[in-house]
C-alpha cells in the first residue's frame, strides 16, 4: 500500500546524502574519492590519466543522477518517444563513425537532450572505431583504433540488459488454431549487451541515453559439439560471434553486400527493437497505441532491416494479423537519406539475406508483392516503372533495395538540404515522389554550437556573450543575428580580430609540433578538412596550390610583395580501399615537400597536411581558419556540415553552390562568401560535352607538371591524372578551374582589406544560427516525429 511505499522511500532517503553537489569543494572531494576507491591509487600519488579517470567518474555520477530522474519522469508521464537508430555516432574520443553522417548524429543527440525531447539513441559499440591515419613517406597507412584500451569511464555496462539475437536456420510451417503460420527456427544465437552513454542537455537537467550494443557469445551451448569432444572448436565458434560488433566499416559511402556488415545491421536492429518493444509493453497493452507512443527514425538505410524485424515480431511473435501490423508499422517509421546518387544506395543480395535471415527475406517478399499489387492499381501495368520501384532488384545479382523498402514503409522521407531534397524528388526517387509527393520533405542539417563554439572556441564564446549581452545564444543560436548590430563598431571588430589571432596561434603551434613547418600568423590560413573523395575535389585545391606556386616562381620580385601569403591546410582520411583518394593524399605531400622546402618562396606559400583528422583535431583547426574550402561538384554533397562549423567560427567560405551552401548563401548573402563553379543544373550538360569541354590553359599546365614528374613519382600519379583528363573528367575539375581561380583571387583581394574581411567574418557567424542542430531537431520533432518536449521538473 501507499504507507508502505512511503516508508520505504523515506528509509532510502535517510541512507542518501541528498543529490551530489556541484560546488568546487564537493567536486574535489569526489575526485579524490574516485582516485582512492575507483582507480585504486593513493590520493597522494596518482598521474594525469588517473586524475582524468577520477574526474570523469565524478562527472558521470552527476550525470547518472540526472539520467535517472529524466527516465523516471519519462516513465511516469509516458510521452511519445523518439528512437533514433543509427549505425554510426561520432561523439569525439569515441570515433564510432566515419564522417558527416556520424558527426551529425552526435550533434542531433546533443540537441535532443538540450531541447528536452524524450529520445533515445541506439547504435553499435564497435571495439575498433575509425582507423587512425598515419602518414609514412606521404602515404596513408591505417592503424586500428582500439579506443577501449584504457577503459571508457563515460559508459555504463548493463550486464542485465541483454537480448538474444538469432541468425541463420530455417523457416517451418506451424499450425496455429487451424491456420498455417511460418516460424523461424534460427541456427545461431548471439547475445547483445547494452552499454549506456548519458547525453546531458545544456541548461536543463534532462539527460538522455545513447544505448550501444556489444556482441557477446550466448549462454546457449552447442551441447552436441561438447559431447562429441569438440571442445576447442566450440569455444572458437563462440568467439567468432563476439566479432560482430568488433569493427566499424571505414568506408563512408558504400557498404555493398558484405556478410559481416549485414550481421552488424541485424544485430543492432534486433537488439534495439526488442528493447523498444519491451519498454512499450511495460507501459501499454495494445499495439494500436504504438504510433502514438513510438517514433522510429532510420538514419539512412543502414537500420532499415528494422522494418522486416518489427513485422516479424508483430506477426510471428505477437500474433497480429499481417494487415493490422503493416498499418501500424507504416505509421511509426521516418527515414532520412544522406546520399545523392542512386549508385550509392544500399543493396543486399537475396542469397546472402536468405541464408542469414530466411524469415526476413520472406517478409520482404511479401511486403513487396503487396506493394506491387497496390502500385499496379495506381499506375497500371507500366512494367519499367514497376521494376524501378520494386524492393527486389532482378538481374545478375538479385538484391533487396533498402532505400525502396525504407520509402515504402516510412511516413516521411527526408532530404538533408533543400537542394538534396529537390534532387531526390526530381531524380533519385522521382517515381516515388510522383506517387507520394506528401511524403517528401527536407530538413536542413545543422551542428551544435555547444560543441563547435563553446567547447572548441572559448575566446569567441566569451566575446559573443559579451557583445550580445547574454549567454542565451548557447541555447538559442538565432540570437547570433544580433552580431549584425555591432558589425560597424571598430572596438568590436578589433576584439573579433584578436580572437581569430589567438586561435591562429594555437593552430600554428599545433602545425609546428606535428609537421615541423613554421607558419606565419599574417598569412591567410586556408583550410580544407573532410573525408578524401573525388567528388569533394581536394585535387582541385592541390591544383590551385600548384598554380599559385607556379605563378610565384614566374613572378617579378617586386610583384611578390603584393601577394597575400597563404598557409594551405588539408586534412582527411581516405577509405582504405579507395586508391585514387590515397593518391590524392600522396600528391598533397609531394607538393608540400617541394613548396615548403623552397627558400625562394619562404612564407608566401606553405602547404600542410594534417594527419589523422578527427573531431579533436577539428576543434583546433576550425576556429583558427580564415578561409575554408567546400569544393564538391554541384549536386554531389547531400548537405555538408563542415561548412556550418566554419561559419559559426567566423571563417569565410569558398564554395560551390552545392548542398546546404545554397541556404547559407540565402542567409548571409553572396557578398559574404566566395562562390564559384558550375551550378547543379549545368552539370549534366557539361558532362555531355565530354571531350569537347573547354579547359583553361592553366589547368592543362598544372596537369602537365604533375604528369611530367615535377613533384616526383610520375608513374604513381599517372592514374590520378587520367581521372581529370578532358573527356574523362567526371567531377569537372577542368571546367571549374577558371572560376575557382577567380574566387581565390577575390579571397586574396578581400584579405588585404582587414576591416572588410572582418565584417564578412562577423556576418558569417551572425548568419550561422539557422544552421544550429537545435533548429534541425525542432523541425524534425514538430513535422516528422510529432514529439513534444518533456522537461524533468526536478
Ligand atoms: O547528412 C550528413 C552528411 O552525411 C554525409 O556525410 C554522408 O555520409 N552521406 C553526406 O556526404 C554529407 O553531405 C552530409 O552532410
Amino acid at each position: 500500500g501507499f504507507g508502505e511505499r512511503k516508508a520505504k522511500a523515506e528509509r532510502m532517503f535517510s541512507l542518501m546524502d541528498g543529490f551530489l553537489k556541484n560546488d568546487p569543494f564537493s567536486l574535489q572531494k569526489d575526485i579524490l574519492h574516485h582516485v582512492e576507491y575507483t582507480v585504486a591509487r593513493s590520493r597522494f600519488n596518482f598521474d594525469d590519466y588517473e586524475a582524468y579517470q577520477a574526474l570523469s567518474h565524478s562527472v558521470r555520477d552527476r550525470l547518472i543522477e540526472r539520467w535517472h530522474d529524466t527516465h523516471t519522469y519519462f516513465k511516469r508521464t509516458k510521452p511519445k518517444r523518439l528512437y533514433f537508430l543509427s549505425l554510426e555516432f561520432l561523439m569525439g574520443d569515441a570515433a564510432l563513425g566515419n564522417g558527416g553522417l556520424a558527426r551529425f548524429s552526435a550533434c542531433q543527440m546533443d540537441s535532443l537532450a538540450t531541447l528536452d525531447y524524450p529520445a533515445w539513441g541506439y547504435g553499435l559499440r564497435y571495439e575498433y572505431g575509425l582507423f587512425r591515419q598515419i602518414i609514412v613517406d606521404g602515404f596513408q597507412h591505417e592503424q586500428p583504433d582500439y579506443w577501449l584500451n584504457f577503459g571508457n569511464p563515460w559508459e555504463i555496462e548493463r550486464i542485465h540488459v541483454t537480448y538474444e539475437v538469432k541468425f541463420y536456420g530455417t523457416v517451418e510451417d506451424v499450425d496455429r488454431n487451424g491456420e498455417k503460420h511460418e516460424v523461424w527456427i534460427p541456427g545461431e544465437t548471439v547475445e547483445a549487451v547494452a552499454y549506456d552513454n548519458p547525453i546531458p542537455g545544456y541548461g536543463t537537467r534532462n539527460t538522455i541515453n545513447l544505448r550501444l550494443w556489444a556482441a557477446k557469445p550466448s549462454n546457449h551451448f552447442d551441447l552436441e559439439a561438447y559431447n562429441t569432444g569438440d571442445y576447442i572448436n566450440s569455444i572458437v565458434n563462440r568467439q567468432r560471434t563476439e566479432s560482430i560488433s568488433n569493427v566499424l566499416y571505414p568506408d563512408d559511402r558504400s557498404h555493398q553486400g558484405k556478410e559481416m556488415r549485414l550481421k552488424q545491421q541485424y544485430f543492432f536492429v534486433s537488439a534495439s527493437l526488442q528493447d523498444i518493444i519491451r519498454r512499450f509493453k511495460e507501459a501499454h497493452n495494445n499495439f494500436d497505441e504504438l504510433p502514438e507512443k513510438v517514433a522510429l527514425h532510420l538514419n539512412d538505410t543502414h537500420p532499415s532491416l528494422s522494418i522486416a524485424e518489427i513485422m516479424r515480431i508483430l506477426v510471428d511473435e505477437e500474433q497480429l494479423d499481417w494487415n493490422k501490423a503493416w498499418n501500424i508499422v507504416c505509421k511509426i517509421f521516418s527515414f532520412t537519406t544522406h546520399t545523392v546518387v542512386a549508385e550509392g544506395l544500399e543493396k543486399i543480395p537475396t542469397d546472402l539475406l536468405g541464408s542469414l535471415l530466411p524469415r526476413h527475406l520472406q517478409i520482404l517478399y511479401k511486403i513487396n508483392s503487396n506493394f506491387m499489387e497496390e502500385l499496379k492499381k495506381r499506375i497500371g501495368l507500366d512494367y519499367n516503372r514497376l521494376s524501378r520501384m520494386s524492393i527486389v532488384e532482378e538481374g545478375a545479382v538479385k538484391s533487396i533495395r533498402m532505400a525502396n523498402l525504407s520509402i515504402i514503409c516510412s511516413h516521411t522521407v527526408n532530404g538533408v538540404s533543400k537542394l538534396h531534397s529537390d534532387t531526390l524528388k526530381m531524380r533519385t526517387f522521382k517515381d516515388f515522389y510522383e506517387l507520394w509527393p506528401e511524403k517528401f520533405q527536407y530538413t536542413t542539417n545543422g551542428v551544435t554550437q555547444r560543441r563547435w563554439i563553446v567547447v572548441s572556441n572559448p575566446s569567441l564564446c566569451a566575446l559573443l556573450s559579451k557583445w550580445l549581452g547574454t549567454e542565451a545564444w548557447i541555447r538559442n543560436a538565432d540570437l547570433l543575428t544580433g552580431l549584425r548590430d555591432h558589425v560597424d563598431n571598430t572596438g568590436f571588430r578589433h576584439e573579433w580580430k584578436m580572437v581569430k589571432r589567438l586561435n591562429k596561434m594555437r593552430l600554428a603551434e599545433y602545425i609546428e609540433t606535428m609537421s615541423g613547418v613554421k607558419v606565419s600568423l599574417d598569412a591567410m590560413f586556408d583550410v580544407q578538412v573532410k573525408r578524401i573523395h573525388e567528388y569533394k575535389r581536394q585535387l582541385l585545391n592541390i591544383f590551385g596550390i600548384i598554380h599559385r606556386y607556379d605563378c610565384l616562381k614566374n613572378m617579378d620580385k617586386n610583384d611578390r610583395t603584393k601577394v597575400v601569403p597563404r598557409v594551405c591546410i588539408i586534412g582527411g582520411k581516405a577509405a582504405p580501399g579507395y586508391e585514387i583518394a590515397k593518391k590524392i593524399i600522396k600528391l598533397c605531400h609531394a607538393v608540400a615537400e617541394k613548396i615548403n622546402n623552397d627558400a625562394d618562396i619562404g612564407d608566401l606559400l606553405k602547404l600542410v597536411f594534417i594527419p589523422d583528422y578527427n573531431v579533436s583535431v577539428a576543434e583546433m583547426v576550425i576556429p583558427g581558419a580564415d578561409l575554408s574550402q567546400h569544393l564538391s561538384t554541384a549536386g554531389h554533397e547531400a548537405s555538408g556540415t563542415g561548412s556550418m562549423k566554419f561559419l559559426m567560427n567566423g571563417c569565410l567560405l569558398l564554395a560551390t553552390a552545392d548542398g546546404s551552401t545554397v541556404e547559407i548563401i540565402e542567409e548571409i548573402g553572396s557578398d559574404n562568401l566566395f562562390l564559384f563553379g558550375a551550378k547543379v543544373q549545368e552539370v549534366a550538360e557539361l558532362r555531355e560535352k565530354g571531350g569537347a569541354l573547354k579547359v583553361p590553359l592553366q589547368f592543362a599546365r598544372v596537369l602537365r607538371m604533375v604528369r611530367d614528374g615535377y613533384f616526383g613519382d610520375k608513374d604513381y600519379f599517372k592514374s590520378l591524372c587520367d581521372t581529370v583528363e578532358v573527356g574523362n573528367d567526371f567531377y569537372l575539375l577542368g571546367s571549374d578551374f577558371g572560376s575557382y581561380l577567380e574566387a581565390q583571387a577575390a579571397a586574396d583581394k578581400a584579405f588585404v582589406e582587414p576591416e572588410k574581411w572582418t565584417k564578412m567574418s562577423i556576418l558569417s557567424a551572425a548568419g550561422s544560427g539557422r544552421f544550429s542542430s537545435d533548429r534541425t531537431i525542432r523541425e524534425y520533432a514538430e513535422r516528422t516525429w510529432k514529439i513534444d518536449p518533456c522537461q524533468c521538473p526536478f
